[in-house]
């Protein structure tokens, strides 16, 4: 009977490969971050999804650590089609569309609840900034609160002016400016190297990105100053997601909210498991001083009525569902 069984089965999978010998397309899945960081794997186990779910008719292969596309080029390659799918901080891309960078303006959603609330509020007018872009969302995941990193002690502004500051976005580079600071903008994949050689020397990001591009080799303090929660998005070249049955979608749009539910879990539980590792490698991890903070709390006003400023009504209209939650 079990003898039989395995033999069906034998013969079923034979079916599908033979099938996928013919259908089977290979959808290249360019990733910013190392292969050890929590995006990725969560990335991975979509792309596994998918290419089981599919009987291996679409098999995704990431690309985690920049190796196909760097950070900065992912969307564009998505959108003209160089790739059919891949991931990336939309913030990065703020200068294109004020809406890009809903999930860094400082201080308006420091905790992981309040930042999947957040997301509720962006997501229509995210989707539909994407769709004119022709990118078609399939899931999004926050990464940890967003901390300070410097190679010294920092009680307030003062101490930080002339810092040369690691940016990756809009708002890390004008929280540098208000800070009176240098910010120089650079891909994750890229810092250990900027670190080391000097060409930057604090930076504000997750432990997570601390940890997986061992920091402590360079740097010495990180103050949870909880700043925002940015995201990652997985993203499909429209024409890609148009084409495909309504069979296989359903399959991808599965594997998606699998992932985005794995992630966002994953995102929490790393947030205390890397500021470990932080301290347990000899960085400083802890709060930062009532000064610094206050001084942060007015740059998050600026960053807030400035951004309102260039988002315009689609903005105010996110920040207003949120706060009326
Ligand atoms: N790590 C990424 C973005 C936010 C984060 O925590 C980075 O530093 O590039």
């Amino acid at each position: 009977m079990l003898r039989k069984f395995y033999i069906l089965i034998a013969g079923m999978t034979g079916l599908i490969f033979s099938a996928s010998v013919y259908a089977a397309e290979k959808w290249d899945m360019p990733m910013a971050y190392s292969a050890s960081n929590f995006h990725s794997q969560t990335g991975a186990e979509f792309a596994q999804c998918v290419t089981t779910g599919t009987g291996g008719e679409i098999e995704i292969v990431t690309h985690p650590g920049g190796s196909l596309f760097s950070g900065n080029d992912i969307k564009r390659a998505i959108q003209t089609g160089q790739v059919p799918i891949g991931e990336r901080l939309l913030s990065a891309h703020q200068n294109e569309n004020a809406v890009f960078g809903f999930d860094s303006i400082p201080f308006l959603a420091t905790s992981f609840e309040d930042s999947d609330a957040l997301w509720e509020s962006a997501e229509p007018a995210l989707k539909k900034v994407l769709a004119d872009q022709n990118l078609h969302l399939l899931y999004s995941v926050p990464w940890p609160p967003q901390g300070l990193y410097f190679k010294k002690e920092v009680n307030s502004a003062v101490d930080v002016a002339n810092l040369k500051f690691r940016s990756y976005n809009t708002a890390t580079a004008r929280i540098a400016e208000l800070a009176g600071m240098n910010p120089v903008q650079i891909e994750a994949a890229e810092i250990s190297q900027a670190f080391a050689t000097g060409v930057a020397e604090s930076m504000i990001s997750s432990g997570s990105t601390g940890y997986d591009r061992k920091v402590w080799e360079s740097l010495t303090h990180f103050y949870e100053v909880d700043a925002w929660l940015p995201r990652n998005y997985v993203m499909v070249n429209s024409g890609t997601w148009d084409s495909l049955d309504m069979a296989t979608r359903n399959v991808v749009n599965g594997c998606a909210s699998i992932a985005e539910y794995a992630g966002y879990w994953r995102s929490i539980h790393y947030t205390q498991f890397t500021l470990g590792e932080l301290a347990k490698n000899g960085m400083f991890v802890g709060p930062a001083s009532e000064q610094l903070k206050s001084e942060l709390n007015e740059f998050g006003v600026i960053m807030t009525n400035e951004w309102i400023e260039q988002a315009g009504e689609e903005g105010q209209g996110i920040i207003d569902r949120f706060l009326s939650r």
